[in-house]
């Protein structure tokens, strides 16, 4: 007896996802063992496309010497030490604060659509760190990633915006990588101004782009703006998480779980923690004057993640693509006001 599905050992067929043990029968329906049919077969086919996958994906490049910053520019208190505060621990933002986040929320947007528009196959995620840098103190202000982040077991994160490319998550390290036609990118811009932070990025598309990967890259804005519509004083947190992984699931993608929004001012990340998938947990209510960000993580695969050897790069552990889209909010009496337009 033979079925549709029947081949022979020797045929190259994607196994499937679900392989029986060595002395159950054969997926392919023949009727034999699995240890006598295809298990060898499947074992080559396996090694072999995992080889090809990782042949495609993103490796490190050559991370240049570190940008000066005039001495004028004000700076934040990590950018000598690499040592963060957590802030005040108040979370409720006076008027005068507000006025100075517009303006650094402006900034940030404004870098963002300057390093956008220079996006092109050829060019490098380095080119595109100078590019950054050198707009950010045009405007007076200071890249807030340079030099951030220091922990006992990581030194500062090197760069003036995070570069992530493909399956590459977040904090992605501007390098010597040439962007090719087919990859997204996504831009992570934070500008310290006034003595405080707006924080935007975007993910963009490099030449022509495969449709499943637009598809991802609409959808990830789309998570994004459903976020920050269900932003509202009076209601948890969790409820801007929930509406962000309704949408994602409802397309086949899932939510990172590792990395979330964060509450922004005088600090880069204060203790206000925002979840972009539902978390029950994230029962603080939303008031008018907070400030934080929305800055879902949405991956064409698994929501897993994990860490390259430099302990800053975050990739899909399955190396399937993903994409972000951020903004720094503020809550109003209706709803958010977004600061990095
Ligand atoms: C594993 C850092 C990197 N953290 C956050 C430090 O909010 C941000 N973007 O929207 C953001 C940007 C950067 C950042 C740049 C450097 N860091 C902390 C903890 C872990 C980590 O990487
Ligand atoms: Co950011
Ligand atoms: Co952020």
């Amino acid at each position: 007896m033979t079925s549709p599905s029947m081949q022979t050992a020797s045929s190259p067929r994607r196994p499937p996802p679900s392989l029986p043990r060595p002395n159950e029968a054969c997926w392919c329906g023949s009727g034999d063992k699995y240890k006598r049919c295809h298990k060898e077969a499947d074992y080559l086919f396996l090694r072999d496309e995992q080889k090809r996958l990782e042949a495609t994906k993103i490796r490190p490049g050559v991370i240049s010497p570190r940008r000066p910053v005039p001495p004028e520019i004000q700076r934040p208190e990590y950018a000598e030490s690499g040592e963060a505060n957590r802030g005040s621990g108040r979370l409720i933002r006076t008027s005068e604060e507000i006025v100075r986040m517009r303006r650094a929320g402006k900034a940030a947007a404004q870098v963002l659509r300057t390093v956008g528009e220079a996006i092109k196959p050829g060019i490098t995620t380095d080119a595109l760190d100078a590019l950054a840098h050198e707009t950010t103190i045009k405007l007076g202000g200071y890249p807030s990633p340079l030099n951030y982040g220091k922990t006992e077991d990581r030194p500062p994160f090197p760069k003036s915006i995070c570069t992530s490319v493909n399956e590459i998550i977040c904090h992605g390290i501007p390098d010597s990588r040439a962007l090719q036609s087919g990859d997204i990118v996504n831009v992570d811009v934070t500008v310290f101004l006034d003595g405080v932070h707006g924080d935007t990025n975007a993910t963009f598309l490099v030449g022509e782009v495969d449709e499943e990967s637009q598809r991802l890259v609409r959808v990830t804005r789309e998570c994004m703006l459903k976020g920050i519509e269900a932003v509202k004083a009076g209601r948890p947190i969790s409820d801007i998480g929930r509406a962000i992984e309704q949408h994602a699931d409802a397309h086949g993608y899932s939510v990172v779980r590792s990395y979330c929004g964060h509450g922004i001012c005088e600090v880069f990340h204060n203790d206000l923690q925002i979840p972009h998938y539902f978390d029950p947990k994230a029962n603080t209510r939303m008031e008018v004057g907070m400030t934080f960000t929305v800055e879902p993580m949405i991956n064409a695969g698994g929501w897993q993640d994990r860490l390259w050897e430099d302990r800053w790069t975050v990739v899909t552990a399955d190396l399937k693509r993903s994409a972000q889209f951020e903004h720094t909010i503020l809550v109003t009496e209706s709803g958010a006001e977004i600061l990095t337009q």
